[in-house]
C-alpha cells in the first residue's frame, strides 16, 4: 500500500517534471514561432507583443528585463542611448543659450523681407496704366498750309496798335512776356515761349487785338481756335474760342460764350427804343455823364467801356439796338481772359 503509494507519488513527480519540461517546451516553441505580427511590420508595441505571449511568466521576465527585445545587449545598448541623450540635450541647451544670447542670427529672412503670411489676404496687383497726357482744351494745330500771298506783309496796320486799356490778367503767368498770358496763348494755339509766335515781325498780342492771326497767316478769324458768331435776330457778328460753349437765352436776345473755367463773356442786345447815342443812353441810364477816357469806338460803332473794364455798352450809327458786351471772370483777381474779351468787343460787328 504505502509502496504503491511511493510509486504513486513518484510517478506523480515524474509527471509534473514531464508535464513542466513539455509547458516550457511549447512556450519557448510559441515565442519562437509566433512573433507578433505588428512586430514584422516593423511597428512594434510592448502591448501587441504580450497579448500574443501565452506565459505570463515570460512575458513578466521580458517586462523585467526593461528593454524587451533587447536580451544580453541591453545594458550596452542603454549606455549609448543616455550617452546620446546627454549630446542631445546639450546641443538643444547650446541653441538655446545662442537664441537668447542673439535673435537676430536666427531671423532667416533679409531684412525689410517680410516672411510670407498666409493668414493674409492676397491682394490682386492692380495693373498700371500710362496716364493720358492733358491736352489744353484750346490747343489746336495750326494751319499746315500757310498762303504765299502773306497778307500780312500788305494789309497790316502801318502804325502799330498801342496797348489797349484793358484789365491785365493776374493769376496765370506770361512766360514770354508778350502780353497773353500761357492759358489764353493755349487757347489761340500761339507760342506761350515766344513773344511773336509766327515769326511775322508782329507781337502776338499786337495781332490778336488788331484781329490778326497772332499763331500764322490771316486775320483773327482764320485762326483754327477761333470761330464766328452771327446772330441774325439782332444782326451782329462777333468772334469768339471755338471750344467755348455757347448758349442762347431769350431767342437770342443774350448769347453766352462759357470757357472751360466756367467764366464767361456775354452778349446781350435791347431796342434802343429812344434811338439815343450811346452817351446818352449811359447817361439816362446811370444817371452820369461818361468819362472821355471810356469811349471806345471800332468798327461801325461806338461804345462806353465801364470803369472796370469789364463792360461796353455800344450802339451801331442807326441807333437801332443797344449791345452791352460783359465779361465775368471766376474771380476778380482771376482776369485770365481779358486780352480775349478785348479782342471780342474789337471784332463785334453789326451786319446790314
Ligand atoms: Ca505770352
Ligand atoms: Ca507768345
Ligand atoms: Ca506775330
Amino acid at each position: 500500500m504505502f509502496g504503491q503509494n511511493e510509486k504513486a507519488v513518484e510517478l506523480d513527480d515524474a509527471q509534473v517534471a514531464k508535464n513542466k519540461a513539455l509547458d516550457e517546451k511549447i512556450a519557448q516553441n510559441v515565442v519562437v514561432h509566433k512573433m507578433p505580427k505588428n512586430y514584422k511590420a516593423g511597428t512594434f508595441s510592448y502591448e501587441d507583443y504580450f497579448n500574443h505571449t501565452p506565459s505570463s511568466d515570460l512575458a513578466k521576465s521580458r517586462e523585467n528585463k526593461g528593454q524587451g527585445m533587447a536580451h544580453g545587449k541591453s545594458q550596452k545598448t542603454g549606455l549609448i542611448i543616455v550617452l546620446v541623450g546627454i549630446v542631445i540635450v546639450g546641443l538643444l541647451a547650446y541653441g538655446a543659450f545662442a537664441y537668447i544670447k542673439n535673435p537676430e542670427k536666427f531671423n532667416f529672412f533679409s531684412a525689410g523681407t517680410k516672411p510670407t503670411n498666409t493668414n493674409e489676404p492676397i491682394v490682386p496687383i492692380t495693373p498700371v496704366v500710362p496716364s493720358v497726357p492733358v491736352v489744353p482744351s484750346g490747343t489746336t494745330t495750326v494751319p499746315e498750309v500757310i498762303p504765299t500771298d502773306e497778307p500780312a506783309t500788305s494789309t497790316e496796320p502801318a502804325v502799330t496798335p498801342a496797348a489797349p486799356e484793358i484789365p491785365q490778367p493776374q493769376a496765370a503767368p506770361d512766360t514770354d512776356s508778350d502780353g497773353l498770358n500761357d492759358k489764353e496763348e493755349a487757347l489761340l494755339g500761339t507760342d506761350a515761349n515766344a513773344p511773336d509766335s509766327d515769326d511775322d515781325k508782329f507781337n502776338d498780342l499786337t495781332e490778336l487785338v488788331s484781329g490778326y492771326n497772332p499763331a500764322g497767316a490771316g486775320k483773327l478769324v482764320n485762326n483754327s481756335n477761333i470761330k464766328k458768331y452771327l446772330n441774325v435776330g439782332y444782326k451782329y457778328s462777333i468772334l469768339y474760342i471755338k471750344s467755348w460753349k455757347v448758349d442762347l437765352v431769350d431767342k437770342g436776345a443774350s448769347v453766352i460764350f462759357t470757357a472751360d473755367d466756367q467764366s464767361f463773356i456775354q452778349v446781350v442786345s435791347q431796342a434802343n427804343e429812344n434811338k439815343q447815342t450811346i452817351s446818352d443812353w449811359y447817361q439816362s441810364e446811370f444817371g452820369a455823364a461818361p468819362l472821355a477816357s471810356q469811349a471806345v469806338k471800332y468798327n461801325n460803332w461806338e461804345g462806353i467801356k465801364s470803369a472796370d473794364g469789364l463792360i461796353v455798352y455800344l450802339s451801331e450809327a442807326a441807333l437801332k439796338n443797344i449791345y452791352i458786351i460783359s465779361y465775368t471772370p471766376i474771380s476778380d483777381q482771376n482776369l485770365d481772359y481779358a486780352n480775349i474779351f478785348e479782342a471780342m468787343i474789337r471784332s463785334f460787328f453789326v451786319e446790314k
